[in-house]
């Protein structure tokens, strides 16, 4: 044994004579699921059944949980409380002459010439709150593929912070799949259990969009006077804001000014969302790419994808509790009035208009929610492909990115990495097990000079590679783990590709969780990559069962699905039409990813 752990490769069994002949090649593609997968139906993902979380809840302390449904009884009794000491300090003369000394808007200079709000407004207001729906819906169905949250990489079972489900069970074997719960018919989009291709292009499809329309509004904030609506120029603001939560906890409300300015609890409200937490969801969603985490080093060793992720959540939660504060205050303080304000761009406290414009607004929104579910079940090729005509350009940019090993050392090196995927249960994959992979052959054909075979002894003699490097599963997952084996361009130098091959599939020993073998394209650039490679140990062993024995890509731009456990042939192809479902992988065939992952 090397002092490492690690076997020599005089210590493998010697290669059996081999009894592979040119048509086993071919037969990569026989063993493939050719059919075209285009509903969501019973059999869809392996025909995984429904399986609830718990209700969410808080880590405290090491090992104590606090459920979160608790705040429910205790928001109400706080609430109540709230109301009576609110009430009780209104009677007590310093604060009614505070209430007086700050009746609750900050008139900045040059406010009067606001008066109202403009048509844009109202249709910008209306936009974000229809493309909200999808995100957050789809947002949480992410969510509930990995219903964890942690502050650090390595997504430890037991050091989450937040879970929505049962702890991790003690087999080993575990996978992150098992773990994914399902949502409420019309919470999710799809609430459906392991739909995350689908929730993904939702959330990031409609996310472009939802970042278009805030740049405009961005503009348009800055570009007229309306900004000072919504950015304090004075620290008046502050005690302002404070009379006015005393105002509405004794259910006794401000002077509305809203015509001219906003109040100052509301311009702290809405400068938070509009400058603080939209850009924050932003920039979290960006932290999660694991190719942008391969080229912003710093950053993200900082700021952990577990961390981006927590605080996106955090963020979800800031616009969940203002949407639910906002609706309430504008229905009870002067519904009427508000609408007409923002639908109908008048000042008016009695006139309907605004409120059918409204309404007519609202009945869009439902008709939507009501609608996106059956609609993506049933088209589920379309959602993909406008999702992919959405997002599909910056996951083909961050693509670019070629990093150089060096982010990781080995103490960052994670005690535990999740488990994922189906693992290998044929008669083949047994016999090779079994025989300690003598008998193993990695067979490399297609569009190259060359066709290999190479054993076990012959990928250890080549140059041996290593990489630190993280993992980032699409279900929001990740670990830092070392890897140890050849290089692709060293496998790429041996076959010399021809100039026509554009395409890299990778052949695993494992069926998919459906039908059919499971595989993957890369694009044939990467495999000139620092850092994707062919990985036969892990951590400094040889690569376990789990991990992928005998063999595993890793190429760290890409999500961890498109990483290919237990391989047993690569083929250099021209495109992929005709492969499999023709989608480019079996998770693009079977559960509509993408096959471009950065982000
Ligand atoms: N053959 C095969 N490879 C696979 C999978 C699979 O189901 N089958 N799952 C993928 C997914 S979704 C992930 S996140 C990684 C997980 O690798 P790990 O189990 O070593 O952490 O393997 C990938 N490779
Ligand atoms: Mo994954």
């Amino acid at each position: 044994m090397a002092i490492d752990g690690r076997p020599t490769s005089d210590e493998l069994p010697a290669p059996a004579t081999s009894n592979i002949n040119p048509e086993s090649l071919a037969s990569f593609r026989e063993e493939l699921d050719q059919r075209k997968h285009d509903v969501v139906d019973e059999t869809w993902a392996g025909s995984m059944p429904a399986q609830n979380g718990v209700p969410p809840r808080i880590r405290f302390g090491h090992s104590k949980w606090f459920n979160l449904l608790w705040l429910i009884p205790i928001g109400f009794v706080l609430l109540v409380i709230g109301i009576a000491v609110a009430k009780g300090l209104r009677d007590i003369p310093v604060i009614a002459q505070f209430v007086e000394r700050y009746p609750g808007t900050v008139f900045p200079a040059g406010a009067e010439v606001n008066g109202g709000l403009p048509a844009w407004v109202g249709w910008q207001h209306f936009f974000n709150g229809l493309l909200m729906i999808p995100i957050i819906r789809s947002g949480l169905s992410i969510l509930a593929d990995h219903p964890r949250l942690y502050w650090s990489r390595h997504s430890t079972p037991g050091r989450e912070w937040f879970r929505m489900q049962k702890p991790v069970p003690s087999d080993p074997l575990y996978t992150a799949k098992q773990d994914s719960i399902t949502l409420p018919n019309g919470v999710g989009l799809p609430s459906r259990r392991h739909s995350i291709g689908l929730a993904r292009w939702w959330h990031l499809g409609i996310n472009t969009l939802w970042l278009l329309n805030g740049l405009i509004f961005y503009i348009l904030v800055f570009a007229t006077g309306h900004w000072l609506r919504l950015i304090p120029t004075s620290w008046d603001v502050v005690p302002s804001a404070a009379s006015v939560a005393i105002q509405y906890l004794s259910l006794d409300w401000p002077t509305d000014d809203a015509w001219v300015a906003y109040n100052s609890l509301q311009v702290i409200a809405y400068f938070i969302t509009v400058f603080v937490a939209a850009p924050l969801a932003f920039i979290t969603g960006l932290g999660m790419s694991p190719a942008l985490s391969t080229k912003f080093k710093w950053i993200s060793s900082v700021f952990s994808i577990q961390f981006a992720r927590s605080l996106h959540f955090l963020v979800l939660i800031w616009f969940l509790l203002f949407i639910v504060m906002h609706i309430t205050l504008v229905v009870t303080t002067g519904a009427l009035s508000n609408f007409n304000m923002m639908y109908a761009s008048r000042d008016s406290a009695d006139s309907w208009y605004g409120f059918w414009i409204f309404a007519a607004s609202l009945t869009v929104m439902i008709a939507l929610w009501v609608a996106v579910t059956p609609f993506t079940n049933r088209h589920p090729r379309l959602v993909q492909r406008i999702g992919y005509a959405l997002i599909g350009p910056v996951q083909r940019l961050f693509e670019h990115i070629d990093s150089k090993p060096g982010q990781y050392t080995e103490k960052d090196i994670s005690p535990y990495l999740w488990h994922n995927g189906k693992y290998p249960e044929t008669q083949e994959y047994r016999d090779l097990y079994d025989n300690n992979f003598a008998d193993y052959r990695l067979r490399v054909s297609g569009l190259v000079e060359n066709p290999v075979h190479l054993d076990l002894r012959q990928l250890r003699e080549m140059p041996h590679h290593e990489q630190i490097t993280q993992h980032f599963c699409i279900q929001g997952w990740s670990g830092v783990a070392k890897w140890g084996g050849v290089s692709m361009q060293t496998i790429v130098d041996v076959v010399k590709p021809k100039p026509e091959a554009k395409w890299v599939i990778f052949y695993s020993l494992a069926e998919g969780s459906d039908s059919g073998i499971y595989y993957d394209a890369q694009p044939i650039e990467q495999m000139s990559y620092h850092l994707t490679m062919l990985a036969y140990d892990m951590n400094g062993e040889a690569l376990s069962y789990g991990h992928g024995a005998p063999l595993r890509l890793r190429n760290e731009v890409q999500l961890g699905f498109k990483l290919v456990k237990w391989i047993k042939g690569i083929e250099f192809v021209e495109d992929f039409s005709e492969i499999g479902g023709g989608e480019g992988g079996y998770n693009n065939d079977h559960e509509f990813f993408g096959y471009r992952q950065s982000i």
